[in-house]
């Protein structure tokens, strides 16, 4: 019998989305947005709503492992602590180091902060964050002296001008991008520009677009700055009481961006935009700048961060409904991380580790004597030092550094030669897994219970659902165990989760007098009952806030020493990685619309593999011209760190000079397609943050002997292919391939790759360099095979459609043959409604017959867009364009 649905929170992006969880009888689970949230009032968008497919148990890690041997958990525990004991002995607690991540339970994060600084006592713990969040944390404490995020939603939706900046919201936070275009169509006054060097899908909703240079942020708003003090729209009364620093930030704001001439020669915009942007900006006192990786990942991305908070505090446009600088988070608890000191600079609570009374007070509050007194290093320096043998053991909590930190072979390198390598995962393999040493299984999504925090503060409640798979355990669980067992029983002695998050409140309680914006001290005595049926609320939760607080300084009292806010001066010329003759284009790298990181949970999902199913490097078509690469055919790309193979995407919306690969593709569903291994290990000198989005590389056609793809039922081992990407579908796995040595006896390939004799068609042009291949079994489709000269093939769509056939007719393996669909079949084209596979032929057609005119018409006739919106953008482009 299905079970009532649970109330829980998706485990994907900042938007932080209720869900509604039901495990049904035939082991699936139906998902549903809560109604009652308020993140997103029942919406999800495609990647949520596909968490139903995300729950098997196929490649789970299941049971702890030391060395490649399934062991219980007490002979784990027991190495780890000893281990760990034996070369903090002989080398100190600076030898050993956690690497977490901010897709952890807030109760898993407290754990691990706790045991590395509090009782190893070393600073080195570092969280992916790192990579994510940490120039906007820096910012926030140069401006207010707190990491504190001063919005909420609903200012979203109130405000009259919405200037999102290096941020893609319609694929990256997509349901806050939803409530967003619908504020939009309620009050049609609402404008909003979009800066980004591409026209992503988030444009679409853009009253104004500003390509502009990459890296080029800073000059825009220093000269914003310099424009509002020319135009008279500086707030003195605001200023004067409650800002520091206006007149050296204006002093370089002058000398670097003083007039919009300069401001459009800087950022290779058109004059008539920028002033367009200024005009705007400056007769709109109810303004939100909403920013993320496009200003967070550089190397200056702290001083852009502040260039933006700037203007806000000039203006005066901070703590009021609808006005405010807002830094949307990425994980799903990068604030909750952040609330604990994640971070190896920061100790918890929102303490600070060069604060006397701050490292007293912590020490106290933990009864220890061996709280660090130094930061740790930060992501990129801890694995230099990993490779340099000054850590020996590190402890890699949830992420996957082999794919997601820039200079990616380094990473490896570095674990390669480490001593000891732990790796807490819920999957059996992923390209980390491979250098661990020892293994734990861990509790996953649907199955773990604890906290996670929004982008708005917004505290919810992640509930467990379905029972522990194997022998998985809560990551906290194996965190504090360890602690017990390296000699602090008193200190690491909790039960349930919400005994860590009761000592987590209390904490944020202990001594604060109001000295510390994160204060939650109302939940710290939070009883079992209480904290199993805790509905979402933001932080700060005092007994003068019982029900949270939903925006921050609305009182115009900030956290420095001086209660004042702090303009800060911004040089906008930054070192940044040049092009040059060898590295001509700049590397850009982001995210798609459906997949997840680094794939080890979206791409279990059939219908999110189907939107974007190759690596691709989206190119503006002058720029392939001028290298001779070709639309859809496969190219290289390279820099001096490392070199990927993707498969070309011309596009106008990408800007000349510079290219986009997604982040996704890993060393399980690619042969080479681990971005990060081009990526330049360069970091923000203040935040210590990576520049991920401006690297040199030069990109090439690869001209691979020979294409194909291979549809079968089974997996198969392809990794001898030079080119090979691997995609689950929904009755198959899907190749896509290409050899440098012509197949000479593909029958005999493909049949001892699928070990399949039984009954197979062939089809060989041995002139045109065509073959073809299937395999049918008790009548079904087993394995296709297609192989060509060149990357013209047929589309894949309808072939993978008779695999949802009961029996073959004759029709079909005709058209099987023919490398075309017979009458009656029609291929969908590229999928763009992943909630109703709605395919883009499909679409084009019901456009082109004039049954659909409208999004609504094409829901009506195609139910396309009407379940979870990630897909209208796409629509209205194709209805522009059909
Ligand atoms: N679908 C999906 N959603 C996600 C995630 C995911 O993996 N998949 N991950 C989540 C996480 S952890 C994060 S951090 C967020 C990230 O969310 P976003 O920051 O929105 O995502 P990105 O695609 O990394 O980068 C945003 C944009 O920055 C632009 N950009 C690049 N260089 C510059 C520049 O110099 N200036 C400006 N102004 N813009 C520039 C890029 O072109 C890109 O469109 O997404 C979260 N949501
Ligand atoms: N070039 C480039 N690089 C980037 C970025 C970029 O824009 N460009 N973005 C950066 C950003 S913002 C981020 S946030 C990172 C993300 O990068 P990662 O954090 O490395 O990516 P994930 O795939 O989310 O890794 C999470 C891992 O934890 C596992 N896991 C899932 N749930 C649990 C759990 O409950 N417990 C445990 N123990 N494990 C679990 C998953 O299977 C997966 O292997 O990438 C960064 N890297
Ligand atoms: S917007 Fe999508 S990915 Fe983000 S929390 Fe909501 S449902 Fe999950
Ligand atoms: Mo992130």
């Amino acid at each position: 019998m299905a079970q009532l649905a649970t109330q829980t929170t998706c485990p994907y992006c900042g938007v932080g989305c209720g869900v509604l969880a039901a495990p049904q009888a035939d082991g699936t689970v139906a998902i549903k947005g809560d109604p009652a949230h308020p993140a997103n009032f029942g919406r999800l968008c495609s990647k949520g709503s596909a968490l139903g497919e995300t729950v098997g148990l196929d490649n789970r890690l299941l049971y702890p492992q030391v060395d490649g041997k399934r062991v219980d958990w007490d002979t784990a525990l027991d190495h780890v602590s000893d281990r760990f004991k034996q070369i903090i002995d002989e080398h100190g607690p600076d030898a050993v180091a956690f690497y977490v991540s901010g897709q952890i339970l807030t109760e898993d994060y407290y754990m691990a902060n706790k045991l590395m600084k509090g009782f190893i006592g070393s600073g080195n713990i570092e969280t992916n964050s790192r990579l994510c969040m940490s120039s906007a944390v820096a910012a926030h404490k140069r401006a207010f002296g707190s990491d504190t995020v001063p919005c909420s939603y609903e200012d979203l939706e109130q405000t009259d001008l919405l200037v999102i900046i290096g941020s893609n919201t319609a694929w990256c936070h997509p349901v806050l991008f939803q409530r967003i275009t619908q504020a939009k169509l309620n009050r049609p006054n609402m404008k909003v520009v979009v800066i980004d060097p591409r026209k992503t899908a988030t444009c679409d909703i853009a009253d104004l677009h500003l390509p502009l240079r990459p890296g080029a942020d800073a000059f825009l708003f220093n000269g914003l700055l310099s424009y509002l003090k020319q135009h008279d729209c500086i707030d003195w009364h605001y200023l004067e009481q409650y800002v520091e620093g206006f007149a050296s930030s204006l002093d370089s704001a002058s000398k670097t961006a003083a007039n919009i001439p300069q401001v459009a020669r800087q950022t290779e915009l058109s004059e008539a935009d920028v002033a367009k942007f200024y005009q705007l900006f400056a007769s709109t006192e109810k303004t939100i700048t909403l920013f993320s990786q496009g200003v967070n990942q550089s190397t200056s991305g702290t001083d852009k961060c502040n260039a933006i908070i700037n203007c806000h505090l000039a203006t005066g446009r901070i703590g009021k409904a609808g006005m405010g600088p807002f830094s949307i988070t990425g994980q799903p608890n990068a604030m909750g991380g952040r609330e604990v000191g994640g971070l190896s600079n920061q100790l918890a609570a929102h303490m600070e580790i060069d604060k006397p009374e701050h490292h007293d007070r912590l020490s106290r509050f933990w009864n220890t004597e061996r709280l660090t007194n130094t930061a740790g290093l930060k992501t990129i320096d801890m694995f230099q030092a990993i490779e340099r043998g000054d850590i020996k053991a590190v402890w890699i909590v949830a992420t996957n550094p082999v794919v997601s930190i820039p200079d990616a072979d380094q990473i490896k390198r570095a674990l390669k030669q480490c001593e000891l390598v732990i790796v807490s995962e819920i999957e059996k393999q992923t390209d980390c897994t491979e250098f661990a040493d020892v293994l734990l299984p861990a509790l996953g999504w649907g199955e773990k219970d604890g906290t996670v925090t929004n982008s708005e503060r917004r505290i919810s409640h992640q509930r467990a659902f379905l029972p522990a798979p194997g022998e998985a355990k809560a990551d906290w669980w194996m965190l504090k165990e360890v602690g017990k067992r390296m000699g602090f029983a008193e200190q690491f002695e909790f039960e349930t989760a919400v005994d860590v998050f009761r000592e987590h409140a209390r904490l944020s309680a202990f001594e604060n007098h109001g000295e510390r914006d994160f204060d939650i001290s109302a939940l710290a005595d939070i009883t079992e009952q209480e904290y199993a049926s805790l509905q979402p609320i933001q932080w700060p939760i005092t007994d003068n806030a019982p029900q949270g607080t939903a925006r921050m300084f609305a009182d115009n009292h900030f956290y420095t020493a001086s209660g004042k806010a702090r303009m800060i001066a911004v040089d906008p010329h930054y070192p940044q990685n040049e092009v040059d003759d060898e590295y001509p284009l700049v590397l850009n790298t982001g995210r798609i619309r459906d997949q997840w990181h680094t794939m080890t949970r979206t791409g279990r999902a059939p219908r999110l593999n189907a939107h974007i199913s190759e690596p691709m490097i989206d190119m503006h078509p002058v720029d392939a011209g001028h290298w001779q690469i070709q639309n859809k055919a496969l190219a290289q790309v390279e820099s001096k760190w490392g070199r990927l193979t993707g498969r070309v995407n011309l596009t106008q919306d990408q800007r000349p000079g510079s290219i986009f690969v997604p982040i996704h593709w890993n060393g399980q569903f690619a042969s080479q397609a681990r971005v990060d291994t081009l990526v330049a290990p360069l970091t923000d000198p203040i935040s210590g943050q990576p520049e991920s989005k401006h690297t040199p590389v030069n990109v090439r056609p690869f001209l691979p002997r020979w294409h194909g793809f291979i549809l079968s039922r089974q997996q198969l081992s392809l990794t001898e292919t030079a080119y090979w990407v691997k995609v689950k579908g929904q009755q198959f796995w899907r190749y896509e391939l290409a050899g440098e040595n012509w197949v000479e006896q593909p029958l005999e390939w493909i049949q001892n790759l699928t070990e399949q004799q039984g009954e197979w068609l062939e089809f060989s042009d041995q002139r045109a360099g065509r073959y073809r291949a299937a395999n049918i079994v008790d009548n079904q489709l087993q394995t296709v095979m297609f192989l060509a000269a060149d990357h013209h093939l047929p589309e894949r769509g309808w072939l993978s459609q008779l695999f949802a056939e009961q029996t073959l007719d004759a029709a079909a393996r005709q058209s099987l043959l023919a490398g075309r669909p017979g009458p009656g079949q029609q291929d969908k084209g590229k999928l763009v409604c992943a909630c109703f596979a709605v395919g883009e032929t499909t679409i084009k057609d019901a456009i082109r017959k004039g049954e659909a005119k409208s999004v609504d018409d094409i829901g009506r006739c195609l139910k396309a867009g009407t379940n979870c919106g990630s897909c209208i953008p796409e629509l209205k482009q194709l209805l522009a364009n059909p």
